[in-house]
C-alpha cells in the first residue's frame, strides 16, 4: 500500500449534459442532467467522482445545491486537513456529519480512483471485484404510448440488454406491464414505481403477481419499511427496495423485517464505497442478491459502477446503460458500450480506466468551485 495521501485540493465542476430522449419517472421528466463533477488533487495525481444529486429534491432530499454548499463547507474542510490512509479513515471524517449521502460519496469515489492510481490498480481490484464482464438491462422510462414503449423494449432488446425495467405509476402501470409481457413472454422484466404508492393500493400492486416480474422496485414510501414488509407478505414478487436503503444499518433492518427481497446499491444513495461495500457483503451472508442501480450518471459515475459491479455478489444485471443510451457525447473516452450479449467490460488499466475529456468538461463548466488546503 502506497503512503497517505495527503489532499492538496477539491475541484467542484457542474456541467450540463442534455439527455438524448426525455427521461420520465413517477417523480417527473428530465431532458438534461445537470453533472457535477468532484475532483481531487494530491501527490500530482487527480481522482474522479461524481456527486448524483438531481436538481430538485424529489429522488432523495438532497439536491445539486446541497451537495455543493456541504462539500464546500463541511466535508472538503473535513479531509483537507491530515493524510488520509484508507477508505475507513476517508468514511471516519465523513461520519460526523449527517445524511448527505450523495455529497460523501462524490467524494469517495474521487478518493477511491486516486487510491487506485497511487496503487497502479484498477478500482475494480482495489475494491475486491473479479467479474471481468458485467451483465446490464435498461430502465425505460414513461412514454406516452403504449407502442412508443414498445419500440424502445425492441430497440434495447436487440441492442443486448439482459433485462428491461419499466418505470411505473398509478395510471401506467398493469395494463403496460401486460402488453410488454404478451410480446415477449420469456425476457427478465422489472418495474420501479419509485415510491408512486401507497399500502391502501396492495390489492392493485398483488395484480402484478400475474406477470411474472424478477421485481419490483420501491412500490412505496422511502422511509417506509413496515409497510413494505406488509406488502411483500402479499405478494409472490420479490420487492426490491431502492430508495429506502441508506446504509447498511437500513439494509439490515429491511431484511430483518422482510421488506424485501433483493436489493438496488447505489454508490450514491449510501455515501460511498465504503457503504455500498458493507451492504454487498451484508447481502452475501443472507442470500440477497443485489444489483448496481444507476442515476442518469455521466462517464465518470458510470465508471464507478461498474467497478462497483464487479464484486461477486451483483449477481442481477445493473442499470449500466452504454453512454450512448442517454449522451450524445460523453465526458471519458472511450464511451461505455454494452456488447451483443449485454455486458459491460470491466477495465484494468489504473484508476476508473478511462481517459476524461477535461477539454470537453472544461468548455461546459457553469460552476467552478475550487477548495485548496491554504484557503481553509
Ligand atoms: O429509481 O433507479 C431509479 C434514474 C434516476 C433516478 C432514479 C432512478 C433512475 C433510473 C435510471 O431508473 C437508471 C440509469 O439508467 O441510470
Ligand atoms: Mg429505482
Amino acid at each position: 500500500m502506497a503512503t497517505a495521501i495527503k489532499i492538496d485540493g477539491v475541484e467542484i465542476r457542474l456541467i450540463r449534459l442534455p439527455l438524448i430522449e426525455p427521461f420520465e419517472t413517477s417523480f417527473g421528466k428530465v431532458d438534461s442532467r445537470l453533472i457535477f463533477l468532484l475532483c481531487l488533487e494530491a501527490n500530482g495525481l487527480t481522482g474522479w467522482g461524481e456527486v448524483v444529486a438531481s436538481e430538485e429534491p424529489l429522488y432523495s432530499y438532497e439536491t445539486t445545491g446541497t451537495a455543493l454548499h456541504v462539500i464546500r463547507d463541511f466535508l472538503a474542510p473535513a479531509i483537507v486537513d491530515a493524510p488520509i490512509t484508507d477508505l475507513d479513515d476517508l468514511a471516519k471524517r465523513l461520519s460526523p456529519f449527517r445524511g448527505h449521502n450523495m455529497a460523501k460519496a462524490g467524494i469517495e469515489l474521487a478518493f477511491m480512483d486516486l487510491l487506485a492510481q497511487a496503487n497502479g490498480k484498477s478500482l475494480s481490484s482495489l475494491i475486491g471485484g473479479e467479474l471481468k464482464r458485467v451483465a446490464v438491462g435498461v430502465s425505460l422510462g414513461i412514454q406516452s404510448t403504449v407502442p412508443s414503449l414498445l419500440e424502445r423494449v425492441e430497440r434495447y432488446l436487440s441492442l443486448g440488454y439482459q433485462r428491461i425495467k419499466l418505470k411505473i405509476k398509478p395510471g401506467w402501470d398493469l395494463d403496460v406491464v401486460a402488453e410488454v409481457r404478451r410480446h415477449y413472454p420469456e425476457i427478465l422484466l422489472s418495474v420501479d414505481a419509485n415510491s408512486a404508492y401507497t399500502i391502501n393500493d396492495r390489492d392493485h400492486l398483488k395484480k402484478l403477481d400475474d406477470f411474472n416480474l424478477l421485481m419490483i422496485e420501491q412500490p412505496l414510501q422511502n422511509d417506509d419499511l413496515m409497510d413494505h414488509a406488509r406488502l411483500q407478505e402479499l405478494m409472490n414478487t420479490r420487492i426490491c427496495l431502492d430508495e429506502s436503503i441508506t446504509n447498511q444499518r437500513q439494509a439490515k433492518l429491511a431484511l430483518e423485517l422482510d421488506s424485501c427481497r433483493i436489493i438496488n446499491i447505489k454508490v450514491g444513495r449510501v455515501g460511498g464505497y465504503s457503504e455500498a461495500l458493507a451492504i454487498h457483503d451484508l447481502c452475501g451472508t443472507r442470500k440477497i442478491p443485489v444489483w448496481c442501480g444507476g442515476m442518469l450518471e455521466s462517464g465518470i459515475g458510470r465508471a464507478h459502477n461498474i467497478a462497483l459491479a464487479s464484486l461477486k455478489g451483483f449477481t442481477l444485471p445493473g442499470d449500466i446503460s452504454a453512454s450512448s443510451r442517454y449522451f450524445e457525447r460523453d465526458v471519458i473516452s472511450p464511451a461505455v458500450t454494452v456488447a451483443a450479449d449485454g455486458t459491460v467490460s470491466v477495465p484494468d488499466l489504473p484508476g476508473l480506466g478511462f481517459e476524461i475529456d477535461l477539454d470537453f468538461i472544461k468548455r461546459l463548466t457553469e460552476t467552478r468551485v475550487h477548495i485548496s488546503r491554504k484557503e481553509l
